[in-house]
């Protein structure tokens, strides 16, 4: 699972990636901070099945704090688009390769209204950013309509000549943006679109283009620096207008506060949460305490907490509508070290016990026998379509 971060340059990017990696990154108020393209783990935060049983997991990777389980993906935080990046404005949109393998992105906007379009400080509430959601999804599609318009006439004419079935040359050819079967029917279904795909018009494969980026990169927006004292009327008018796309309000500041804040051990915080508790009220500074008390009351008892775990989770399950099994056995939770319920596999949607079992291991897939859903004791088939939580035991042969 890659989740991309982007936007505009100055939004907060690099703040959302590090309030979710911790990693160091470089943060400052001026355009085209970040260059190079920053890779680091974050997490989703699931319930664990270890509150079912009623016991205390011990993951390989990832964490889990009273029952909330922290299982890990890879984020991606990229320089900054400004409008025409395609023709090569501003960074240009080359670094955005890095993001081909990319599941959904995350769209990172100044909610606050205080960075314009090429990510300069102005004023709060002088620049609409609803011009930033429209530029940003051009700027991506003409990325897709470039990478496909590099090779098309040949490529096209290749197809044709062998007679190949265009969708499985389309999937092999773009394998590397995470393109389907599926997917790429769906397009051509929805568009209809010939399978002469020699025969397109420049306008027809942009249509396609942008079509195939919206599947496979699908926009999820988090609507940052809420924590500016108005940005509210902007998230109201945004959330209006863009009705189809998930808006999550987020102070990535704030989250990120509150982590350092809990890995130092001067609060109780877990991500996501809609409160945090101070343990030690003597370690903190002045400032400390302000800032604290600012979030407590201008963030968390307004909107419930900070929005950053929650932009990861939707993105996840709501977007991609991803699910979350664990595998165990019957007669035990734990792996051969005594680990128990040392796993969480993220799944894509309608995923069934063989595709599991791959999952965990190929000759698991290879020699399924059947498998036991471990919460309800009930065997299941191969085809059976899991589900969020499920606690998973495969039989396979040898
Ligand atoms: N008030 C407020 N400021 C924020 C928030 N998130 C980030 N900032 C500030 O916005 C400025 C830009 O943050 P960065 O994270 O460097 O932005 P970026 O999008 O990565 O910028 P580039 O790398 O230049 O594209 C910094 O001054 C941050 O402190 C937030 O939630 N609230
Ligand atoms: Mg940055």
């Amino acid at each position: 699972m890659l989740i991309g971060i982007v936007g505009k340059p100055n939004v907060g990017k690099s703040t959302f990636f590090k309030a979710c990696t911790l990693a160091n990154t470089e943060i400052a108020n001026y355009p085209f901070v970040t260059i190079k393209p920053n890779r680091g783990i974050g997490y989703v935060r699931v319930e664990c099945a270890d509150k079912f049983f009623n016991t205390q997991c011990k993951p390989r990777e990832g964490f889990c704090i009273d029952h909330n389980r922290f299982v890990p993906v890879e984020l991606l935080d990229v320089a900054g688009l400004v409008p025409g990046a395609h023709e090569g404005k501003g960074m240009g949109n080359q670094f955005l390769d890095d993001l081909r393998q990319a599941d959904v992105l995350v769209h990172v906007i100044d909610v606050s209204g205080s960075t314009n379009a090429n990510g300069e400080p102005v004023e709060p509430l002088s620049y609409n950013p609803e011009n930033d959601v429209l530029f940003l999804e051009n700027e991506l599609n003409m990325w897709f309509f470039q990478i496909f318009l590099k090779v098309w006439s040949k490529f096209s004419k290749q197809v044709a000549l062998e007679h190949a079935d265009p969708v499985k040359a389309i999937v092999k050819q773009f394998s590397g943006l995470n393109v389907t079967d599926d997917i790429v029917k769906e397009c051509l279904r929805e568009l209809g679109l010939s399978n002469e795909i020699a025969k397109w018009s420049e306008q027809e494969l942009k249509m396609f283009a942008s079509l195939l980026r919206k599947k496979t990169k699908p926009i999820i927006i988090a609507a940052n620096k809420i924590d500016y004292p108005s940005a509210e009327k902007n998230l109201e008018a945004i959330r209006e207008k863009f009705k189809d796309i998930t808006i999550i309000p987020t102070s990535s500041e704030s989250e990120l506060a509150l982590r350092e804040a809990s890995l130092k051990g001067m609060i109780k915080y877990i991500p996501g949460d809609s409160g945090f508790e101070i343990i030690n009220e003597d370690s903190l500074s002045e400032k400390q305490k302000a800032a604290l008390s600012f979030v407590k009351e201008k963030i968390l008892a307004r909107l419930k907490s900070t929005g950053v775990q929650d932009v990861l989770n939707e993105a996840v399950f709501s977007v991609l509508r991803c699910i979350y099994v664990f595998p165990a056995g019957v007669s035990k939770l734990a792996d051969q070290f005594g680990n128990v319920l040392p796993d969480c596999f993220i799944l894509p949607k309608n995923s069934t016990a063989l595709d599991f079992a791959y999952k965990v291991h190929s000759d698991l897939g290879d020699n399924f026998i059947k498998a036991t859903d471990i919460k309800k004791k009930q065997t299941v088939g191969k085809d059976h379509k899991l589900k969020s939580g499920d606690v998973i035991e495969i039989h396979a042969r040898g």
